[in-house]
Order: structure tokens, then C-alpha cells, then sequence
């Protein structure tokens, strides 16, 4: 990934955390700089007073957000999270342009055989996505250690996302966010209401609500919440656990799983979520991103 990377605390790359210096332009969530040259100056408050931002926290409008969920180089999609169930959707990188010409802000990228093996696999698919895109991804999939997140982080990726090392490690969430602030999202996905781990398969006997509260104060920056009881599943989604969640944490959190329609990304924003997930409805085009906005924006669908 060759992606220039600025987090030098005030400078304004690091001083708007999840900020990104990219060719003299700075990407931070929606936030676009054009041309801004931090030049060393110290201008980082300045420019957060400016755009009245306390703190930067992603999707301060709600937003659909592709997946790129990448399996032995190949994207795909599974069915509530199984291997062998996948279905195929060709290279990442076009995938990616795609979603990124038909108007995402943000891209989620999964190293689905990273999630399953506990290392990274898919690197070179992941840096070639991370280079090809300007804006910015959030990542996972088996990264389990800060340094590889840091490694990550400062090579582009603009926020990791932990599942696994999260639950069972949860100070590792506090590791990261001290070096990189605002960068790092925790995955609580929930399988028959427990929260799971390991590419799914290990039940953790945690209710995902109760279990996201400690990581406000730990520095994440957001939940995603994968109800894995409807993903992949193209049959709607189920909004009580979503609903639970928002309660429960003072996080943004994004929401995945089950989404079918435009109602269903209404259904889910009307819960609380800041931002959804959406895989399987995207590739079969069940509905656009376009028209995922008009409804988002003037209530059309
Ligand atoms: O589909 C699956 N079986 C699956 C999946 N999509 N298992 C894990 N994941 C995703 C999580 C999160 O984004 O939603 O992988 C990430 C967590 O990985 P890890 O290695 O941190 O537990």
C-alpha cells in the first residue's frame, strides 16, 4: 500500500484521526479538504472548530456501506458467515471501483479466510483495494495483534476492525486507539443472540449489548453488529437486537445482515445504526446505492 499516511499529532492527518493525507488532499469519513497543505503548522483544532467537529466520529450521516468480503482472493458472499455456501462475485479491485463509482463513502473489506484462520490471508488482494480507492475502508478479518492493526493503519487503511482479539483481549482495543486514535471499530457479531468469534464458530455466551459498553471508554470509534441468525440470507433484517444496541453504547454502531431492500436500510437507520452493511443485495442488485440514497435523502423507494 503505498498510500501516504499523515497521524503526526497536530498535524492534520493526526489531528482529525481517522484522517488520511492523499496526494495533498485530506479524506477524513465524508469530510473533504481539497488541497490543504498542513505545511507542519499546528492547525489541526482550527480546522475541527471550523467544521464544528468535537471529535471525529464515522458516519456522521448514516451511510450504506458495500462489502467486499474477499476469500482466497476472490470476492464473496456466504451465507450466515459458512464456508462452502459462497457465491462468487469476481476480483476486489473491480468490485471496489464499482461501489466507489456508484457512489459509496466508505468501503467494508473482509479478509473472510483471515476471520477463519486467525492470520491474515488476503493481503495482497486488501493492498491492492486499499491502493485502488480513495476513500476510505474499514477493515477485518483476522487481525488479531496491534501491531499488525498499527502496520495496517499506517499503511492506508483508515480503520481496523477486531472482532476476535476484542473479545478476548479487550485492552487491545485501548493499545491501538492510543497510537491511532479513532481508528479502530469492534466487530460483536451475534449468532442466536451470543456474541461470536473466530469466523463464527465459537460462541462466546456474551449478549452483544451488555458486552459493547466497555469500549467507548477503551477508545473505539464504532460497533458493527453482523446478526449472523439473517446474513447472507436476502430475507430481511431483524431490528430489535440493533435497537438494543444503539440503546446500549454511546458508539456509532453499523449494522449488517439480512438486508434485502430499501426498507430494510430504512428499518435499520429507524433503530439507531449509523451506517448498514450491505453485500448479497448489492451484487444481485436487488437495489442500488442511488437507490438506497434517494430513499435515505427524500424517503423515495
Ligand atoms: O463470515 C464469517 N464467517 C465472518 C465474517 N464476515 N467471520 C468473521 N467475519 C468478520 C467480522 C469482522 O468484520 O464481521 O471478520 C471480522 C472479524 O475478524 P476477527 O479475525 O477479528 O475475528
Amino acid at each position: 500500500m503505498s498510500r501516504r499516511v499523515d497521524r503526526t499529532p497536530g498535524r492534520i492527518g493526526g489531528a482529525l484521526a481517522t484522517g488520511r493525507v492523499d496526494s495533498g488532499r485530506v479524506v477524513s469519513g465524508r469530510v473533504v479538504f481539497g488541497g490543504v497543505d498542513s505545511g507542519g503548522v499546528d492547525s489541526g483544532g482550527f480546522l475541527r472548530d471550523a467544521v464544528g467537529l468535537g471529535s471525529m466520529q464515522p458516519f456522521p450521516e448514516f451511510e450504506v456501506v458495500p462489502a467486499v468480503d474477499v476469500q482466497d482472493g476472490e470476492v464473496v458472499q456466504l451465507v450466515q458467515g459458512e464456508r462452502g455456501t459462497e457465491k462468487t462475485y469476481g476480483d476486489p479491485v473491480d468490485a471496489a471501483e464499482r461501489w466507489v463509482a456508484a457512489g459509496a463513502d466508505t468501503l467494508h473489506l473482509v479478509d473472510l479466510d483471515g476471520a477463519f484462520e486467525g492470520e491474515r490471508v488476503n493481503a495482497d488482494a486488501v493492498e491492492r483495494v486499499v491502493d485502488a480507492v480513495d476513500v476510505p475502508v474499514q477493515l477485518g478479518g483476522g487481525i488479531r495483534t496491534a501491531a499488525d492493526a498499527r502496520d495496517l493503519l499506517d499503511r492506508g487503511v483508515d480503520r481496523v476492525i477486531l472482532g476476535t482479539a476484542a473479545v478476548q483481549e479487550p485492552s487491545i482495543v485501548e493499545a491501538i486507539s492510543d497510537t491511532h486514535p479513532d481508528s479502530v471499530v469492534v466487530s460483536l457479531d451475534a449468532k442466536d443472540g451470543e456474541v461470536v468469534v473466530e469466523g463464527w464458530t465459537e460462541s462466546t455466551g456474551l449478549d452483544p449489548a451488555a458486552a459493547a459498553t466497555r469500549y467507548a471508554d477503551l477508545g473505539a470509534c464504532a460497533i458493527l453488529f453482523t446478526d449472523v441468525d439473517v446474513e447472507g440470507r436476502l430475507e430481511g433484517v431483524a431490528t430489535e437486537p440493533v435497537r438494543e444496541l444503539a440503546a446500549a453504547v454511546d458508539l456509532p454502531v453499523i449494522a449488517s445482515g439480512g438486508v434485502a431492500t430499501v426498507d430494510d436500510v430504512l428499518a435499520l437507520r429507524d433503530a439507531g445504526a449509523a451506517a448498514t452493511v450491505v453485500g448479497s443485495a448489492l451484487y444481485e442488485g436487488r437495489f442500488s446505492l442511488a437507490d438506497a440514497h434517494d430513499a435515505l435523502t427524500n424517503g423515495l423507494h
